[in-house]
């Protein structure tokens, strides 16, 4: 069973175990009630005022305790196996949750269910059951709202409040006057240290109005820019080394778009296009582009999807550089060195601006050869108001099919970018193809005649094939783009096999066999404090942004990064300014490849590396922006390095 398979069924044993033990309890507490002093009635007539069928209600009680045992007995075979899925998986049960259930439950096993059996409804048979039930309401507690790792704080309050619920089960169940004062006030003072700890803890996660995340270090990420304006013109004339500087203006606004269908759909927008403008330029080029700002009611930035430009470049709001408002603009200069297929996006509030279209297609020519070869385009898959769609370089983004007449044996390059929120399965079906480079970066990899791959959130493949006399259909969940030599019927979308994209790729690509640091990130749904307030978030390391502690990373350092996602959706992971080396995914060596925005799925773990060769302050995120908006964000930081820039009420990078 897979490790995705396990976590979703211990979440529903988890609520099982629960609900059975609280069944059996209260089963208990009722029919002891009917019972005076706890036995069964010898006859009817000797216990004036019992219920008759007690004896039943004793049966039936100890059917309900067999089978809150058989629900405990799973959850713990459940995590064991978990277990050998990683530790990760199943720490906090193996730690807590179920060392508090066992003890009552055995208990149960050998006290009452042979108690009830004789039809004994004694304080003891009745204590067991009932503490279980305690013990497994903890266990949901610990399940929603702990995770991994254990945090020392609601173990300290769960124990003994299982251990209190307990004693004052044994107290009412035994007492034969009116409640005691004592435990009136016993009880009185445990919730008294409830509210103060709850209001305690939701005061201490406050954050303050404004919040710099890199106080310290020596560097400015205001000094990590790209080239000064003045420099490239003085490069030489052609080459790797040109210094050519492409300029280009890029205007933020809201503007009605017309899809292919001629469907309209109200998006934000560059230069009233979403997808914004296409930028391409060539290696060795420097690129300008000054962002303006018309709108009203956001700021707006530009990120450079998988490119490593200087981290006062990254256009992260409150990190890197204040987010533009209405009227302002910031110009963004870096030298376009890393050839291949990325993209634009604003980095303030992205799970809105995003997806309502601030975005656009970036690429980098190589400088050999000259010119792209055939038909090379970049094609973007964004969801309009709920429709798919396929957008290349100068159409309206195609909410269905995309067609475009080539002439047979014209060398084809699709450079598709998944810029959604969650993965899209493409294929090409009609003809062999390769995919030439993931994320941007060139992989080997063999030809694919039937076979699909999943494009993670934020991800880029190339997807490479020479037009053959007939037509070709690139398809993507539902949607896709029509080649056609202009005769020929399309072909069925594609409906092969998945590939596993990080054992696709051959070629000489060293990991490091050493490494100078070492991170884990557990990626979890759970009730985190999010400004104060207790919500289910997305979470990483039980933390949500920006409580997150970044991982500290000296220049030059190789970084080692292990991925748990113990959450039932995917996170496609995204490292800003630095491709990551994938080493393994579930213990099975990748082959391995770079990538900047990989897709750890449920149950997975992936160990990636990091280059520590780009300094500053990166934030690492999670492209699935709605987790990313609810907590899963986080930063690397480079020990020397400080930002002026601050999370307040106008900065939101996440
Ligand atoms: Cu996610």
């Amino acid at each position: 069973m897979s490790a995705a398979a396990l976590i979703a069924l211990d979440r529903i044993l988890v609520i099982l175990v629960a609900v059975s033990w609280g069944w059996a309890g209260g089963h208990l507490l009722v029919s002891r009630k009917a019972v005076p002093g706890g036995h069964p009635p010898v006859s009817r007539e000797a216990v004036p005022g019992s219920r008759a069928g007690s004896p039943r209600a004793a049966g039936w009680a100890a059917a309900l305790v067999v089978i809150a045992l058989v629900a405990t007995a799973g959850r713990l075979a459940v995590t064991v196996t978990l277990a050998g899925h990683g530790w990760w998986f199943a720490g906090e049960k193996a730690l807590l949750a179920l060392p508090l259930l066992l003890p009552p439950a055995l208990a149960a096993a050998v006290v009452s269910v042979p108690g009830l059996l004789r039809g004994s409804f004694s304080p003891l048979v009745v204590l067991f059951p009932l503490t279980s039930a305690y013990a497994a309401v903890a266990g949901v507690v610990v399940a929603v709202g702990m995770g991994y790792p254990l945090s020392p704080y609601l173990s300290v309050v769960l124990t003994p409040a299982v251990l209190g619920g307990a004693l004052a089960t044994w107290s009412m169940l035994t007492r034969t006057g009116p409640p005691g004062r004592r435990w009136r006030v016993a009880g009185a003072v445990v919730v008294a240290f409830a509210v103060a700890w709850s209001g305690l803890s939701v005061w201490n996660a406050r954050l303050p109005a404004s919040l710099r995340l890199a106080p310290g270090g020596t560097v400015d990420v205001t000094a990590l820019r790209g080239p000064p304006e003045a420099a490239p013109e003085s490069g030489p004339e052609s080459g790797p080394a040109s210094g050519k500087l492409r300029r280009f203006t890029l205007t933020a606004k809201p503007a009605t778009i017309t899809l292919a269908s001629g469907r309209t759909v109200e998006a934000l927008t560059f230069d009233g296009r979403s997808p914004g403008p296409p930028l391409r330029v060539r290696q060795g080029e420097t690129v300008e582009v000054r962002l303006r700002s018309e709108l009203a009611d956001r700021g707006v930035t530009l990120h450079w999807h998988g490119y490593h430009v200087p981290n006062g470049e990254d256009g992260v709001p409150g990190l890197t550089q204040n987010a533009v408002r209405k009227g302002e603009e910031f110009v963004y200069r870096f030298r376009a060195d890393q050839p291949g297929s990325y993209w634009y996006h604003t980095h303030e509030t992205p799970n809105r601006a995003l997806r309502a279209g601030l975005f656009g297609m970036f690429t980098v020519d190589p400088v050999d050869p000259v010119a792209p070869e055939g038909f090379d385009e970049p094609v973007a898959l964004h969801t309009f108001g709920g429709s798919l769609t396929v957008a290349l370089a100068g159409s309206p983004p195609a909410d269905g099919l995309a067609t475009r007449v080539l002439a047979p044996g014209t060398p084809v390059r699709l450079r598709v970018a998944n810029t959604d929120n969650g993965p899209h399965t493409l294929g090409v079906s009609g003809v062999p193809y390769r995919i030439a480079a993931v994320d941007g970066l060139p992989v080997a990899g063999r030809a694919l005649r039937d076979g699909r791959a999943r494009l993670a959130a934020g991800g880029r493949y190339d997807l490479v094939f020479t037009m053959p006399p007939r037509p070709v259909l690139m398809s993507a969940d539902g949607v896709g783009l029509l080649l056609t030599p202009g005769a020929g019927a399309a072909p069925a979308p594609s409906a092969g096999p998945l590939i596993d994209i990080t054992r696709y790729g051959s070629g000489d690509v060293r990991a490091p066999q050493r490494f100078d640091r070492s991170y884990t990130w557990v990626l979890d749904r759970l009730v985190a404090l999010r400004g104060g307030v207790p919500r289910l978030s997305h979470t990483v390391n039980g933390q949500v942004w920006p409580r997150v502690p970044p991982a500290l990373v000296k220049e030059g350092e190789w970084v080692r990064f292990t991925v748990v996602n113990r959450s039932g959706e995917p996170h496609p992971m995204h490292p800003h300014g630095h491709h990551v080396l994938v080493l393994t995914r579930d213990g099975a060596p990748a082959a391995p490849v770079w990538m900047d925005s990989f897709d750890v799925g449920p149950g997975e773990v992936w160990e990636v590396a990091l280059r520590a060769d780009n300094p500053g302050v990166w934030l690492a995120h999670c492209h699935e922006l709605t987790h990313a908006a609810e907590g899963m964000t986080l930063h690397v930081a480079y020990d020397a390095v400080r930002s002026p820039f601050a999370l307040d009420g106008h900065n939101h990078p996440e």
